[in-house]
């Protein structure tokens, strides 16, 4: 059998995997959250290792939540409400500062779900896109309307890099395993609202719990 990080990546998957994130009262399933950035992860993976040090930064944090869900304590981990609810009710996050919970699951998934937010950005652009339209341009324009400005200058350097080698826009749609580009743009119109309420409803739990800016 092939290992689940050596198989394709397919489009499909991702979005079958968003669809399942969330519960009938809108809770978000973290295990089903983990696997959408498994697929995610796979894909950044297909595309060269000019973008592995992305893919090892969102990689050790999916590990670290992993942890947690498969813990002792793993039954707070259900979901992204549930783990919120269990590490403040413990003191398990450090809030202002680092200090002896550095790598609460709260700070970590708030991490991915910046990350989430480029994501939806960077869809609606490619989308949306005409033929002569730059995936460089796409990325960096999403990127700077969002994750960019947690990031530090030196990350953005890399980042920024990293992007002038991402395939052209065709290129880019046929690793996605859908078919042809009308089809990608189709499942594209089907993924982006889903993943677009799953961040939308992780944004407001944090921002109701002051949680948006853990160090
Ligand atoms: C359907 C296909 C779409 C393409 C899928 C691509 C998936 C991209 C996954 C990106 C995951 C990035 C997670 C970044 C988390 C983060 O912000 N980490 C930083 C802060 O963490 P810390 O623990 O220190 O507080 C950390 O410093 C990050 C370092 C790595 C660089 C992050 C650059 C992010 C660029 C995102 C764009 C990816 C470009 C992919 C092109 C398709």
């Amino acid at each position: 059998p092939v290992a689940p990080e050596e198989q394709k990546f397919c489009l499909q998957e991702v979005l079958d995997t968003f669809k399942l994130c969330l519960s009938e009262n809108k809770d978000v399933y973290l295990e089903h959250y983990i696997a959408g950035w498994r697929g995610l992860v796979k894909f950044l993976n297909s595309l060269g290792s000019v973008f592995g040090f992305i893919s090892m930064d969102a990689v050790n944090k999916l590990k670290i939540l992993v942890a947690y869900l498969e813990g002792e304590n793993g039954s707070q981990y259900v979901t992204i409400q549930s783990m919120l609810k269990y590490e403040l009710d413990n003191g398990l996050v450090d809030l202002t500062k680092k200090a002896s919970n550095p790598e609460s699951g709260c700070r970590t998934l708030l991490r991915l779900h910046r990350a989430l937010r480029w994501l939806e950005l960077f869809l609606e652009r490619l989308r949306t896109s005409s033929e002569d339209s730059k995936t460089s341009v796409m990325c960096a324009e999403a990127y700077n309307e969002s994750l960019a400005q947690h990031h530090p200058w030196v990350i953005r350097k890399a980042a920024g890099m990293a992007f002038c080698v991402l395939p052209g826009r065709l290129a880019f749609l046929e690793v996605m395993n859908v078919g042809p580009p009308e089809k990608v743009v189709a499942m594209l119109g089907e993924a982006i609202p889903l993943i677009s309420e799953v961040y939308q409803i992780t944004e407001e739990l944090y921002a109701q719990h002051n949680l948006l800016e853990l160090p």
